[in-house]
């Protein structure tokens, strides 16, 4: 009758100890991106430059940056994070100046909806496998001249983008 007691009260021990676990580990496994531009394998953010800061939240005359920017040099092949869909052309800005760089893909993809600026996809509709080429970055020194050139990644509801990264 003991050994049993004993023996239950192991099992309930085990049983809270594993749930505690999955718990933890559950939290921790948030969505990340993979790879977005070739040569820069670990995702490096832009941080400041003559032009401003990369960060989201960081100032932008007056109004708030609403993405995260990723360092990518320009005519580098950007690549799809994870498995992504392929939602449509994203128009970035109206003024004809910047028509060099006006460009990018809204996506889908592990439960995420977000944006790719400043890069000239290969196509528009379909789907991807991580890792599979998206586009190329378009060449944004030549609109921005000595800014870190990147990729802008801007979530569909327009929320903080940096804990995936
Ligand atoms: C991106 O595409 C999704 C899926 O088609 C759509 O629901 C969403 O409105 C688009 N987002 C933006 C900001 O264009
Ligand atoms: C860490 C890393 O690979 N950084 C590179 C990111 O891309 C720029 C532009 O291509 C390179 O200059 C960095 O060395």
């Amino acid at each position: 009758m003991t050994k049993s007691l004993a023996s239950g009260v192991k099992m309930k021990t085990a049983l809270l100890f594993t749930m505690v676990l999955i718990a933890v580990l559950s939290e921790c496994q948030s969505v990340k991106f993979g790879k977005l531009c070739s040569g820069n394998s670990s995702n490096q953010k832009r941080t400041s430059d003559s032009w401003g800061q990369g960060k989201y939240g960081a100032s932008r005359g007056g109004r708030a940056h609403q993405g995260l920017d990723i360092v990518c040099g320009d005519g580098a092949t950007v690549y799809a994070p994870f498995d992504v869909k392929l939602n449509g052309k994203v128009t970035v800005y109206t003024d004809p100046k910047k028509a060099a760089i006006n460009n990018g893909i809204n996506l889908s993809g592990e439960g995420l909806c977000f944006k790719l600026f400043y890069v000239k996809p290969d196509k528009y509709s379909g789907e991807l496998k991580k890792g599979e080429k998206i586009g190329t970055m378009l060449p944004m020194q030549s609109v921005y001249p000595g800014i870190t050139s990147h990729v802008h990644v801007q979530m569909c509801d327009k929320s903080d983008p940096t804990k995936y990264f």
